[in-house]
C-alpha cells in the first residue's frame, strides 16, 4: 500500500518553506515520539541541512519510555544533532525544548530570534505554540491539516516563533511507512483504508505488545494467534455488529485504531532504532 495525500495547502507550504527557512535562526522538527523516523519529513531534512534543527519528540505521553530512551541516545550521540522528548501541552516541558534550541544558537541579542516549528501533520505544532503562549492562539485538533497557514507569535525573551501547516510529501511508501503514518493519525481519513491499517496494528500489538493487548481487551482468555480473529474479537466484545450478529470489520477496525491513537491500549511505540528497515537520511 502506498498512500497519495498531499492537499494544496502542502504544496503552497512547501514553496513557502523554501524561502522562508532562510530567514530563520533555528528550526524545531516536530516529531511523533512513538514514530521519529516515519514521521521525519524528507523535505523538511533536505530543506534544513544547513539549519540548526532541534528534533522534538513530541506526545511522549503516548510512547513507550524506553523506546524514547533509546531515540534520544540515539540522536543526540549523532554529530550535530539535538533531540528532546516532551508533552506538547506541559508548559515546562514546551519552554524546554525552546530554551534548548535557543541556547544552541549564535543569538545577537540586539535582535530577535526567530524559530520555526515544521513537521508532518497532527504531530502537535500548534498545541506547542499555544502552550508557549500561555494560550489558544492556534486552531488545533485531533485530524491532520487543521492548520492552513503560517502564523508568527512573539514570545518572551524576544522569540518569534512561526507555526506551519504539517506537510507530508506527495507518496509516502514503503507500505510499512505508510502503514505507521496511517495508524498514528497524519494522514486523513479519506486517503486511508481502515481495515488494511488496522489488519496492520493487529499484527503489530501482536507481535510487540501482547501484554498490553491482554490487558486493554481482557475478555481474549487466550492471545489470539492472527490479526483477522483479534480485530473479530474485540469487534464482537464491544458490540460492533451488523444484522445477524456479524461482526463488523469496519467498525471493529474504527474502534481499534481510535483506541490505539487515544493511547487507551498502553504507551505505544512503533518504531526502535535496532528496527529501522527503510531507507533515511535522518
Ligand atoms: N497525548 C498527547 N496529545 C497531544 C500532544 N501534543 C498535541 N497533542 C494532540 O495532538 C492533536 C494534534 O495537535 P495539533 O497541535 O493540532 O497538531 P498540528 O501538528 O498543529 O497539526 P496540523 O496543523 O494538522 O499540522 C491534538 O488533538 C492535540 O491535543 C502530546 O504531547 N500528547
Ligand atoms: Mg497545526
Amino acid at each position: 500500500m502506498t498512500i497519495q495525500w498531499f492537499p494544496g495547502h502542502m504544496l503552497e507550504t512547501k514553496k513557502l518553506l523554501q524561502t522562508v527557512i532562510a530567514k530563520t535562526d533555528a528550526i524545531l522538527e516536530i516529531l511523533d515520539a512513538r514514530l521519529p523516523v516515519a514521521s521525519a519529513n524528507p523535505l523538511v531534512n533536505k530543506l534544513c541541512k544547513d539549519k540548526l534543527t532541534i528534533k522534538v519528540l513530541n506526545k511522549k505521553d503516548l510512547a513507550d519510555p524506553e523506546h524514547t530512551k533509546l531515540w534520544l541516545d540515539y540522536f543526540n550521540n549523532k554529530t550535530n544533532s539535538y533531540a528532546v522528548s516532551i508533552v506538547g501541552s506541559q508548559k515546562s516541558q514546551a519552554w524546554e525544548a525552546v530554551n534548548y534550541c535557543v541556547s544552541k544558537t549564535k543569538r545577537n541579542r540586539a535582535r530577535k530570534i526567530k524559530i520555526m516549528v515544521v513537521g508532518i501533520p497532527n504531530t502537535g505544532k500548534s498545541t506547542i505554540l499555544n502552550t508557549l503562549a500561555g494560550k489558544k492562539i492556534a486552531k488545533t485538533g485531533n485530524v491532520p491539516a487543521i492548520t492552513r497557514h503560517n502564523q508568527r507569535t512573539s514570545l518572551k525573551n524576544s522569540i518569534d516563533i512561526y507555526d506551519t501547516p504539517g506537510i507530508l510529501w506527495p507518496i509516502i511508501e514503503p507500505e510499512e511507512k505508510a502503514y505507521i503514518l496511517a495508524a498514528s493519525g497524519a494522514i486523513s481519513d479519506t486517503a486511508i483504508d481502515y481495515n488494511d491499517i488496522a489488519f496492520f496494528t493487529a499484527g503489530f500489538l501482536l507481535k510487540k505488545y501482547p501484554d498490553l493487548l491482554m490487558h486493554r481487551y481482557s475478555f481474549l482468555k487466550i492471545l489470539p494467534h492472527d490479526e483477522l480473529t483479534l480485530i473479530e474479537k474485540i469487534g464482537s466484545a464491544r458490540g460492533c455488529l451488523k444484522k445477524g450478529g456479524v461482526v463488523n470489520l469496519q467498525k471493529a477496525s474504527e474502534l481499534l485504531i481510535r483506541e490505539l491513537r487515544a493511547g487507551k491500549i498502553g504507551r505505544i511505540s512503533f518504531e526502535t532504532p535496532k528496527d529501522i528497515k527503510y531507507d533515511t537520511k535522518i
